[in-house]
């Protein structure tokens, strides 16, 4: 890298005595794939996404390719190699496209990180300060399960576009509508018998706590064929639901993940969207292929009464085969994608929130069924 400095400063006090790891949000959901280039064009014509950053050969960086892209607070890093061997080579050979880094965004990184670590994280990256003509970057790094990390990332003193080593880069193509707003929740598929242990570290290491929504014994081995539990910050910004497979009477879809991705991995992202519609309609007309969902799942009298009203009549959503469920807080739509790569590991979910706070308790039976259609077409069942 060219005209950037990496320097390491003492510690800075934590900013928050109440919670021991205050988070802002999701930085950023970083990628490593096979073609960089064709992955961007596809998350900005297919996605809505804009290619914001560049960093490559042409800025300093020989090893490999780095694309930003931005759809309102949401930001993917897509990686791609420009030579064999390299971190970013390595990852995708052994796992398919598929993500290395769910980068959180936190006031300080200093707190942050030495509070990881004296819990039990192990460090990736000591805290260091990126500096260029746009102010100075903090960043450090831990490890979380298979060959993921988090990145722990303070942005609040850098104005460029993502990060020194980038340069800003025009859209690839002329940029569409914005179909989505945010990062709702990444979830990790990690082995059998080992969610509670990942539960634990998010608890002691970022003092996340507990959601109400997990998928238990009797879920499981009725028809899910996995264990869930989701964690989150204090203040509900940063939500990871686990995942483990579960001995049931069909081959766990964790168990196909697991045995593709060569291990524990990010299994989806869910994103926001105000108009869950709009956005399906869109990513469809691109190519984009959706789970399907049976017409008797609208058919089903339960269903309705369970629903009650939302805000488009239920053959709106019969016609694109979104899911709603409804609890205490209020509604949701949901919607998921079939896997995005070669592989059948990474996939994505789009969600529209009214009020409700949950995952689709209530359709966990509908869209594992679906996922279980998917793994028998593919001959993984
Ligand atoms: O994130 C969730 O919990 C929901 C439901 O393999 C879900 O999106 C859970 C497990 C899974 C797929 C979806
Ligand atoms: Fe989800």
């Amino acid at each position: 890298m060219t005209d950037t400095a990496v320097t390491t400063a003492a510690a800075s006090p934590s900013t928050d005595a109440k919670d021991p790891f205050p988070v802002k949000g999701m930085d950023a959901v970083v990628f490593a794939v096979g073609n960089a280039k064709q992955a961007a064009h596809y998350y900005s014509t297919a996605f809505g996404m804009k290619v914001v950053a560049y960093s490559g050969p042409e800025t300093g960086r020989t090893d490999r390719v780095a694309y930003v892209l931005e759809s309102g607070s949401a930001r993917f890093v897509l990686k791609g190699s420009v030579r064999p061997g390299t971190d970013v080579a390595k990852h995708v050979a052994e796992h398919g496209d598929g993500v290395t880094d769910l980068a959180i965004a936190v006031p300080d990184v200093y707190a942050a990180y030495e509070y990881a670590v004296a819990h039990g994280a192990t460090g990736l990256e000591k805290p260091h300060e990126i500096e260029d003509e746009n102010g100075v970057l903090v960043r450090a790094a831990i490890a979380a399960y298979g060959d993921t990390r988090h990145s722990l990332v303070d942005r609040s003193r850098y104005k460029g576009v993502y990060a020194p080593g980038y340069v800003e880069r025009a859209p690839l193509v002329e940029p569409n509508a914005r179909i989505f707003q945010a990062i709702d929740h990444c979830v990790g598929n990690v082995e059998l018998g080992r969610m509670d242990e990942w539960v634990e570290f998010y608890h002691k290491v970022m003092g996340f706590t507990n959601m109400a929504e997990f998928i238990g014994d009797d879920i499981a081995t009725d028809y899910s064929a996995l264990m869930s539990k989701v964690v989150a910050d204090g203040s509900r910004k940063v939500k990871f639901p686990l995942n483990e497979p579960a001995i049931a009477k069909k081959k766990s879809q964790i168990d196909e993940y697991l045995e593709f991705y060569g291990g524990p991995g990010v299994q989806h992202i869910a994103l926001n969207t105000g108009d869950i519609l709009a956005t399906v309609d869109a990513m469809r007309a691109a190519g984009v292929e959706f789970l399907d969902t049976p017409d008797s799942y609208y058919q089903d009298e339960e269903l309705r009464d369970r629903i009650g009203t939302v805000r488009v009549p239920v053959e709106e959503l019969q016609k694109r085969k979104i899911l709603v469920d409804r609890d205490e807080e209020g509604y949701l739509l949901q919607i998921f994608t079939k896997p995005v790569q070669d592989r059948p590991t990474v996939f994505f979910e789009l969600i529209e929130r009214h009020g409700s706070q949950g995952f689709g308790k209530g359709n966990f039976k509908a869209l594992f069924e679906a996922i279980e259609r998917e793994q028998e077409r593919r001959g993984n069942l």
